[in-house]
């Protein structure tokens, strides 16, 4: 099998003079959710010391960046009725802060926080974060500042409507045409803010918006994707399409490990550069083995 993922790379610059070298083995993001109600761990790393913990072991485990949440975007209207919550901006920083300060006391690794908020990003920077991975794409304009200030890199996701409804209603006519003339329109958006495009990196957002067949379509062609010219991440780590693709549709988060690394083996393949989940060091073993593989096709 070709391997884009092989030839392009990218260089991500981050604050305090350090950079995020992206190509080749993609890269893996490990997820610390910092929330009581988040979809796979949710409830599990409330404690700051134990999340600081949890955050250290992933690094330990292969994570070359680590993702912090404080705010659970699961959709609603879908398999998780509701969704979640929207937590105020406060709240948000309450949970986030004390561990964000204490990794990056602990630690140089990039360290990312998955924020909707232009303040919780602001505050999140202040204390050290290296990236903002922002799931609504630029809904709130002083996100786009915050980043802008920073000069940071910027994670702008794909999805459609709002998060309490998004999984109501879902029409494509042409699903990665679509994906992709609006990812280009939120890199418009980034551009105007004063964001340098060599700091985005995109991600089709799977599980926002689409119906489990259409999660599937767009990991089986990310590399449609290519074309923005920039890094691609995917997230489809223990998510619901996962469960209903199999023959277990009953299949809780925590037992959907197989599904995952199918998706991340499916994804290194088309070419993504960032891959983020639960499972690290599974998931770093899984790309180990897999690079060493591709390496092999490559200099046959
Ligand atoms: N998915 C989730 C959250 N943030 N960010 C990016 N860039 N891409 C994703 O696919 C993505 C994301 C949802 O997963 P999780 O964080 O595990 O759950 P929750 O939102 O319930 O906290």
């Amino acid at each position: 099998m070709e391997t884009a993922t092989l030839t392009r790379t990218w260089t991500l610059r981050l604050p305090r003079e350090r950079s995020l070298e992206l190509g080749g083995r993609p890269r893996v993001m490990g997820i610390l959710n910092l929330t009581p109600d988040s979809f796979s761990d949710g409830g599990l790393w409330l404690d700051p010391p134990r999340a600081v913990e949890r955050g250290l072991r992933m690094l330990a485990e292969g994570a070359e960046i680590l993702d912090l949440g404080a705010e659970s975007t699961r959709p609603g209207g879908g398999v998780y009725g509701e969704g979640a919550r929207t937590v105020p901006p406060e709240e948000e920083a309450g949970r986030l802060l004390p561990v964000l300060e204490a990794l990056r006391a602990a630690t140089g690794a990039p360290i990312s926080v998955d924020t909707r908020k232009g303040e919780v990003a602001r505050q999140a920077l202040a204390a050290g974060a290296d990236l903002i991975n922002d799931v609504t794409a630029l809904s709130d304009p002083l996100l786009g500042a915050a980043v802008a200030d920073a000069g940071c890199p910027l994670v702008l996701m794909h999805s459609r409507g709002d998060l309490a409804t998004m999984q109501r209603g879902i029409r494509f006519h042409d699903l990665l045409s679509e994906v992709l003339a609006e990812l280009q329109a939120s890199v418009r958006r980034a551009l105007g803010l004063g964001i340098a495009e060599e700091q985005l990196v995109l991600d089709p957002g799977i599980g926002f918006g689409k119906t489990w067949e259409q999660n599937l379509a767009l990991i089986r062609r990310l590399e449609d994707l290519a074309p923005l010219g920039r890094p691609l991440l995917l997230g489809a780590s223990r998510k619901s399409f996962i469960a209903k693709a199999s023959a277990r549709p009953d299949a809780p988060p925590e037992r959907r490990l197989g599904g995952s690394l199918a998706a991340v083996a499916w994804a290194a393949s088309q070419g993504a550069a960032i891959v983020r989940v639960h499972d690290v060091a599974e998931t770093a073993q899984f790309l180990d083995v897999w690079y060493a593989v591709a390496r092999q096709g490559a200099d046959a």
